[in-house]
């Protein structure tokens, strides 16, 4: 059997299993590509919120991605909520050490129900030092007004947040509008064309769509296929799981697949 695709999530625990690291193998695996996972931090979370984090050392998510791409080279990156500014610079210098290239960045700030997932100089840290590594990123629109200082509430805001964050150094960014008013729009831009997909809204509160999106993009970009390929087919991948979506406790849906 051929050797199986691979792809690396260095993210957040969540024990719920709908978002972090573990919403994120679930997904490499489903798409058929091979997972690997460093936890940058962890929460104590249920389907109702984040209850707090708990930050690993620097040093310790440095050590972990060492001793795993001195033996394994993931075919595609990607990073979810990673908290603590330190830890955001470890991963940098890790990435650019080992020149990953195809790196898919979530820059995840806030979580659905307004507990912060990074601290505050994060912010910085990310868009200064992550971003310019980027293949990929992928804010939805409230992170992307948070990196841009723009309110996005339209496709027009969307566009011009898009030209902004391009900017910041990655190569193609994408915004997810799953919170947009009346429709459910993502875009994409990599400094030439803009792509718009445009869903049904699904009612409900979901948690997680954002890491299985990301996610999602990564396994593509792993499995060989370009930016816009992988967003194509991200988007019908986490459209399907929010409309299987399942409510195994008393707070927000799980995306299943
Ligand atoms: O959906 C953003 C997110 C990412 N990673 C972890 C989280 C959350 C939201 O709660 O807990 C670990």
């Amino acid at each position: 059997m051929q050797r199986p695709r691979t792809a690396l999530t260095i993210a957040g625990s969540d024990p719920t299993g709908g978002a972090g690291f573990q919403a994120d193998l679930r997904t490499f695996h489903s798409m058929g590509v091979y997972g690997l996972s460093v936890p940058a931090v962890l929460t104590a979370q249920n389907t109702e919120g984040v209850h707090c984090v708990h930050e690993l050392t620097a040093d310790f998510v440095s050590e972990q991605m060492e001793v795993l791409l001195r033996d394994i080279r993931p075919d595609a990156v990607k990073t979810g909520m990673l908290y603590s500014s330190d830890t955001i610079q470890v991963i940098a210098s890790k990435v650019g050490e080992y020149s990953l290239d195809r790196l898919v960045i979530d820059p995840v700030t806030v979580s659905s129900t307004g507990v912060m997932l990074v601290e505050e100089k994060g912010v910085e840290i990310i868009r200064d030092v992550l971003f310019p590594l980027a293949k990929v990123i992928t804010p939805n629109i409230y992170e992307a007004g948070v990196f841009t200082g723009m309110e996005i509430i339209s496709p027009d805001d969307m566009k011009g947040a898009a030209i902004k964050l391009k900017d910041l150094g990655p190569e193609t960014v994408i915004i997810t509008g799953g919170h947009l008013k009346d429709k459910a729009i993502d875009m994409l831009f990599d400094g030439e064309e803009f792509v718009f997909i445009e869903n049904e809204r699904l009612e409900g509160e979901f948690h997680g769509t954002g890491c299985v999106f990301s996610a999602s993009i990564t396994a593509g970009l792993a499995l060989g296929y370009n930016a816009k390929e992988a967003f194509i087919k991200a988007k019908d991948f986490t459209y399907n799981a929010m409309r299987d979506s399942i409510s195994v406790g008393i707070g927000m849906k799980l995306l299943y697949f």
